[in-house]
């Protein structure tokens, strides 16, 4: 049979008659649901046979924005299988957001939640993309839209399309510091190195059991969590999303956790959460954002356990990564992973600059992506002629060889592991009545690490008002992008050359968000 590097290389050892195919792939707490590394073969099968009735050929994208499911994830590998590209998307995009990613990376279908089908219906029609929808499976006698539906109706078996290491696997967009967000392009051998990278580094096997809180539209969620798990021939527990609750309630049946910082500050202020009920535990994982060395002092307190830091990009999977046997160094990200060379440049000429100097990370490897989708002009920015990755942190390597982040070269916000982009914002804000200009800035935020805060000025003579702004922008964005605060000011600072100082700006507010 061909070979279809990413599936094959992720599952090969589970398919068909081999014994592996018994083995559980996942459990659902509260829905009693359990699958097998059987049923992700039958079910990807089945939906892979959907979308080879809906014409999807190889290389055409499948753009999906749909509730966390597990079904979510055998549609992600029906995708692979079929030789297209997966292209998830937030759950919080609004359609005006949508209507940038489909009109841009033209699927050949968009997979939509089956409750917001009625928002998508013109536009889907009017970009000639077919649309489907798929919810949350909650028995065999519901509906949970018409891919599920059709997938009971289609055979399990499906001939997996051949695809090469060096074939997309998945397209996901990552925001740019102009504003329009760039399709970053996934290949088969990105993915799958990664995944089988991690497994060796943090010695994941067949007996892991990870509690999966993170949403399966990221990197974190989908690509880090899902596939170190199906490489490894390991097990979930598929939770709908994080709560301390459901991790206090579940964590018992667990073996590891991977999170953003949000999860460990949110799951040290649970009482219930302590060293007793994560004795058995084997590893917590934290990547996304940075996770303050404060955090990590404290979490070994409450529970004994040092968090394993490590660093990642949509464009480039994982960087680096903290060691699993040696030091976990409390505020930084460890060295880079097996295979990922790790530079730190002079951020305007791009020359390495030498041990203990602060500068641009640069990145090169297996992980790192094969480009933007249809922007070359942007791809050639952000790589050198010697094929490093500009990833816009800034870094330095200490004497040891770990990797600390320092700050970030792009203007951008993490807030609870979401990317925002001040640009974006603020091209939304100005297009308000009465706004002259604005600036977007991050500040510290005790849940989400930052949060966003924007401040405007108004055109001569207007007068602004917090709450409308607010409510003006609310369909138009996402709402972990929405901004906290609106702060309206007469004028914005500014350097000699006339660039409005943000620096400034965050230090003036940065208690703002503090209650
Ligand atoms: C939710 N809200 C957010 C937000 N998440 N606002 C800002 N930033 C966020 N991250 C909004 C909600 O819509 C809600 O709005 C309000 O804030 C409070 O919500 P909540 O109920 O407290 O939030 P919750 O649903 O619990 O979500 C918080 C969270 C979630 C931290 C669990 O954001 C999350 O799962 N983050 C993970 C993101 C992630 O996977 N990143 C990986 C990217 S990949 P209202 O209207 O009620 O006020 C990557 C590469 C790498 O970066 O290295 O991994
Ligand atoms: P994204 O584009 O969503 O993949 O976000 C990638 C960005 O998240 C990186 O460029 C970093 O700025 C940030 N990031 C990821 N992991 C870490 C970490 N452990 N510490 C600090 N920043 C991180």
């Amino acid at each position: 049979m061909a070979e279809n590097y990413l599936f094959d290389g992720l599952l090969g050892d589970k398919l068909g008659s081999s014994q592996n195919r018994n083995a559980l792939f996942a459990t659902l707490p509260g829905d009693g649901r359990r699958f097998t590394y059987g049923d992700v073969e039958d079910v990807s099968g089945r939906f892979a046979n959907v979308l080879l009735g809906l014409g999807v050929r190889p290389g055409d994208r499948v753009a999906v924005q749909v509730p966390k499911s597990i079904e979510a994830i055998m549609l992600y590998l029906a995708v692979v299988r079929a030789g297209a590209v997966f292209l998830p998307l937030n759950t919080g995009y609004t359609p005006a957001e949508i209507e940038y990613f489909l009109g841009n990376a033209t699927p050949r279908i968009f997979v939509c939640d089956p409750g917001k089908r009625a928002d998508y219906e013109a536009l889907t029609e009017s970009l000639g993309i077919g649309l489907e929808t798929m919810g949350v499976w909650q028995d065999h006698e519901t509906s949970a839209g018409s891919i599920p539906d059709a997938g009971l109706a289609a055979p399990t078996a499906f001939d997996t399309v051949a695809r090469a290491e060096d074939d997309l696997a998945a397209i996901l967009y990552t925001s740019g510091t102009t504003g329009r967000s760039k399709g970053a392009m996934l290949t088969h051998a990105n993915l799958l190195s990664n995944a089988q990278t991690l497994v060796d580094v943090w010695h994941f096997t067949s007996d892991d059991v990870l509690l999966h809180a993170l949403p399966i539209f990221h990197t974190h969620g989908l690509f880090v969590a899902t596939n170190v798990i199906l490489s490894a021939g390991a097990s979930l527990i598929f939770l709908p999303g994080f709560s301390a609750e459901a991790i206090v309630a579940n964590i018992s049946d667990a073996t590891c956790l991977m999170g953003v910082p949000t999860f460990y500050t949110r799951l040290l202020d649970e009482p219930a959460f302590n060293r007793d009920l994560v004795r058995h535990m084997r590893l917590f994982v934290s990547g996304s954002a940075p996770l303050l060395a404060e955090t990590h002092v404290q979490f070994e307190g409450r529970t004994g356990h040092r968090i394993l830091e490590r660093y990642g990009m949509t464009e480039t999977n994982m960087n680096t990564s903290n060691p699993y046997d040696g030091e976990r160094r409390a505020g930084t990200v460890g060295f880079p992973l097996p295979g990922v060379k790790l530079r730190i440049a002079d951020a305007e000429t791009g020359k390495p600059l030498p041990q203990g100097e602060i500068g641009i990370i640069e990145v090169k490897g297996p992980n790192v992506f094969a480009g933007y989708w249809e922007m070359p002009e942007k791809t050639k920015e952000e790589f050198r002629d010697d094929g490093f990755f500009i990833t816009g942190d800034v870094g330095v390597v200490d004497a040891d060889g770990y990797v600390q982040i320092v700050g970030r070269s792009k203007d951008l916000i993490i807030s609870g592991g979401y990317n925002i982009y001040p640009k974006e914002l603020e091209l939304l804000l100005d297009e308000e009545d009465g706004v002259l200009e604005s600036a977007v800035i991050g500040v510290p935020h005790a849940d989400f690490g930052e949060g966003v805060v924007a401040v405007v000025v108004p055109k001569p003579g207007a007068r602004l008002d917090e709450a409308a702004i607010l409510e003006n922008i609310k369909p138009r964005i996402a709402r972990f992008k929405q901004p906290r605060r609106v702060i309206v000011v007469d004028e914005l600072p500014r350097n000699t050359m006339g660039k409005v100082q943000k620096n400034l700006l965050r230090d003036v507010y940065k208690t703002l968000l503090e209650s």
